[in-house]
């Protein structure tokens, strides 16, 4: 079809400004977890989002951050490998007045770059003054964007225009994928982030970063209308095992059932969800054990 508009939107900032948030809502489903602490995303994911006169595939990535330890530089290096043949960018801030230290790195990066970069600044519901155009001027003045939008995700303010934006960027091309999924990645692997999800939710420290999910087994019941799914929670140490399981299981029980509500939204069954902790003893600082764990790019 002649004017069909199609290609891979990287998404890239900051860890925490909202970058899986604006995927879901584009998609207008829950594919990509989404948690109020920083470095949720661990991988590269594509999201095919269709419309009648274009196809955009964005690229969910790790958010951008100082490295602390050898999970989080690995996450890191993974944010700018996903710039590698791209279409378009997304650069997603927030309304900070000025240009963060972090952005200033992450933008140094960027000057390679030589697709079209839309930067959104997302979160606008949470400012009151003049924050926002504050934000779009020191932006504008680098010279970096070919357009720049406000935007919030949890109000959906200008996502429609955000959206246009992006498309008005992308070249003609084909439908590059034509099955009904939302995403590359298996239902597996959308199963353990939303396990992972509910870590983050109701863990704190270092445990939700401590912890890597393996979905191993998902299989259909012929008896019931029912799917069973096993998984195996990983932490690095035997400290957090027992942080995880919690008081007689309390912790890993309400984990489990905060999960299986929204695997069963996913799936559109009953589902049956067994959850196993184990230790695979400081998996985060051993560049082999995360690649195993968590390294499945594509
Ligand atoms: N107030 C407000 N909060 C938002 C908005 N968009 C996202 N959030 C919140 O910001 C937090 C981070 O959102 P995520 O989508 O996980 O951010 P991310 O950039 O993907 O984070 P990482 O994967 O860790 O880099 C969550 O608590 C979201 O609910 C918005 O438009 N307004
Ligand atoms: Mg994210």
């Amino acid at each position: 079809m002649t004017g069909f508009k199609s290609g891979f939107v990287g998404v890239l900032g900051q860890a925490n400004v909202g970058k899986s948030s604006f995927i879901n809502a584009i998609l207008g489903k829950k594919i990509l977890i989404v948690s109020s602490k920083p470095q949720s995303t661990r991988n590269r994911i594509k999201c095919i989002c269709n419309f009648e006169d274009a196809q955009m595939i964005f690229v969910d990535t790790p958010g951008l951050h100082k490295p602390q330890n050898r999970l989080s530089k690995y996450l890191s290096s993974q944010a700018y490998a996903a710039l590698e043949g791209l279409d378009a960018l997304v650069y997603m801030v927030e309304p900070w007045s000025a240009v963060s230290a972090g952005d200033r790195d992450a933008l140094r990066h960027l000057k390679k770059f030589e697709q079209p970069i839309i930067l959104l600044i997302n979160k606008i519901d949470t400012i009151r003054d003049d924050s926002v155009q504050r934000t779009m001027e020191a932006y504008r003045v680098l010279e970096l964007f070919q357009d720049i939008w406000p935007i919030s995700c949890k109000l959906g303010i200008q996502m429609g225009q955000a959206l246009e934006a992006i498309k008005n960027v992308l070249p003609e091309g084909p439908r590059y994928f034509t099955d009904e999924s939302s995403t590359d990645r298996p239902e597996e692997f959308v199963i353990a982030e939303f396990i992972r999800e509910k870590i983050y939710e109701l863990t704190r420290a270092e445990i939700p970063y401590s912890c890597a999910v393996d979905v191993f087994e998902v299989r259909e019941r012929e008896d019931k209308r029912l799917i069973e799914i096993f998984a195996n929670i990983y932490v690095a140490r035997d400290s957090q095992k027992g942080i995880l399981v919690g008081n007689g299981g309390k912790m890993i029980r309400q984990i489990g059932q905060r999960a299986r509500r929204e695997i069963e939204l996913l799936l559109g069954a009953h589902v049956f969800l067994d959850l196993q902790v184990k230790v695979s003893k400081d998996w985060n600082e051993d560049e082999r054990l995360i690649k195993k764990m968590i390294g499945q790019e594509r």
